[in-house]
């Protein structure tokens, strides 16, 4: 079997490289270790940049997403639970950003490649790449039970954090940077009205928590929690009680209770490989970087850099030059860094950190204030939630 890229991962990045590719008539197959079911029932990323939008209707892939997705102009921050509005449409000259939930990405991204005949070859286990350092890399696989091998020109590696690509890559070829937070997110899905009709991110001296929706019918809210914590610890209650003390009481009055129908605990962590390619591998989206979710960039991070790479591997099919290839990894992580730096940021002002002394606390406080009282502080906050401009 042969194809001009193999693609590892069917998930946000493999997904969306593939139908860029299958724009620029650059043929790839997708290996995907699980099935569709089991990726589209994920629940994971909520808010889209005005960058991930644009390219589902550049890819005509947007019809249900403008018709069901949300448009926010707006977002909110509490401090102790009082309750203050960032205009992000008005400090930025009109971005907004589009709640429209991952898994109604996927869905998607996967009706329409199945009509557009995107090869995808999902449960391939043992997924192995070789080679990607030489000029002939090939992937082996296991498919009930038979060996299968893919010829390729190039690797995308959009297998996420626990993935075979970066782990194939030599220590030594590559940096890593990392921090790991102390806390994890106790989320919930579960179907009743928002308690608003934008996101709330709420500072309290008990921990986080964030109110965000997939639809008007249906809520998403999260908690800061021990790293250690487990499912078990979090009957409903306790976490309605939590989360409405957290809010404020202006908030909590509007907050709507009842079962969570989904319930789950992520960890926070900041990790960034450089670079983001070895030979003929490339790397795209959580195989090379992870953000924390409170800056909501995880899925819009992926999407960059995959119109950066089909734009590069396009370039090089079309023209042969290998400029664009040569420069992926340099122009992806600017903006990583970025999105890196602000989702950082945002932790930092918004979490109850173990260690933090009263000055830390009244450093956060200050900072807060300083937002709300701000337009300068209010836009550097804006233009980076609603995502930097692509460069
Ligand atoms: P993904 O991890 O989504 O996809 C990788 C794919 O590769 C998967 O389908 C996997 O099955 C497959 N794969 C793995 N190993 C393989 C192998 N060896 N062979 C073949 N295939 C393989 N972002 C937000 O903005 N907001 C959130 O609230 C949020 N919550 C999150 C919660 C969790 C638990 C996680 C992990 C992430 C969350 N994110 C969130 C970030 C999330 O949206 C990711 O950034 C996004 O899914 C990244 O997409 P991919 O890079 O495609 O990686
Ligand atoms: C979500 O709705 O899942 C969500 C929204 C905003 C974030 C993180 C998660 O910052």
């Amino acid at each position: 079997m042969r194809s001009q890229i193999a693609i590892i991962g069917a998930g946000p990045a493999g997904l969306m490289l593939a139908h860029l590719l299958q724009r620029e008539g650059v043929d790839a197959v997708i290996l995907e270790t699980r099935n569709r079911d089991y990726i589209e029932g994920r629940v994971r990323a909520g808010v889209l940049e005005q960058t991930t939008v644009n390219l589902l209707r550049q890819l005509g892939i947007a019809d249900r997403m403008s018709r069901e997705g949300l448009v926010h102009s707006g977002t909110n921050l509490v401090i102790d639970g009082e309750i203050f509005r960032i205009d992000i449409a008005e400090l930025t000259g009109g971005s907004t950003v589009m709640v429209y939930g991952q898994q109604e990405v996927m869905r998607d991204l996967f009706e329409d490649a199945a009509e557009r005949g995107i090869d995808i070859i999902f449960e391939a286990e043992a997924v192995r790449p070789h080679d990607v350092d030489g000029d002939h890399p090939y992937i082996t696989w296991r498919e009930h039970g038979a060996a299968k091998r893919l010829d390729c020109d190039f690797i995308a590696g959009c297998d996420g954090f626990h993935g075979v690509s970066r782990a194939c890559i030599p220590e030594n070829a590559v940096k890593t940077f990392e921090r790991v937070y102390p806390f994890s997110w106790l989320g919930i899905l579960a179907e009743l009205p928002p308690a608003n009709h934008e996101l709330i991110y709420a500072n309290h001296e008990r921990g986080f928590a964030l109110a965000s929706m997939r639809s008007a019918t249906r809520s998403r809210y999260y908690l800061q929690c021990p790293a250690e914590e487990k499912l078990a610890d979090w009957p409903d209650e306790k976490f309605w009680d939590e989360v409405c003390l957290r809010l404020g009481p202006e908030t909590a009055a509007r907050v709507v209770r009842g079962p969570a129908f989904e319930k789950s605990i992520a960890p926070l962590r900041s990790f960034v490989t450089e670079p983001m390619r070895h030979g003929r591998l490339f790397l795209a989206g959580d195989a090379a970087h992870i953000v924390p979710p409170t800056g909501a960039k995880g899925l819009n991070l992926a999407v960059a850099d995959v119109i950066f790479l089909a734009e590069a591997l396009a370039a090089f099919y079309r023209t042969g030059s290998a400029a664009g290839i040569d420069h992926y990894s340099a122009r992806a992580l600017a903006r990583v860094w970025q999105a890196e730096r602000f989702s950082w940021w945002f932790t930092s002002i918004t979490h109850r950190f173990p260690e933090m002394d009263g000055f830390a606390r009244k450093m956060q406080v200050a900072e807060l204030n300083y937002i709300r009282g701000s337009r300068a502080a209010q836009t550097m906050l804006a233009e980076n939630y609603v995502g930097l401009p692509l460069r």
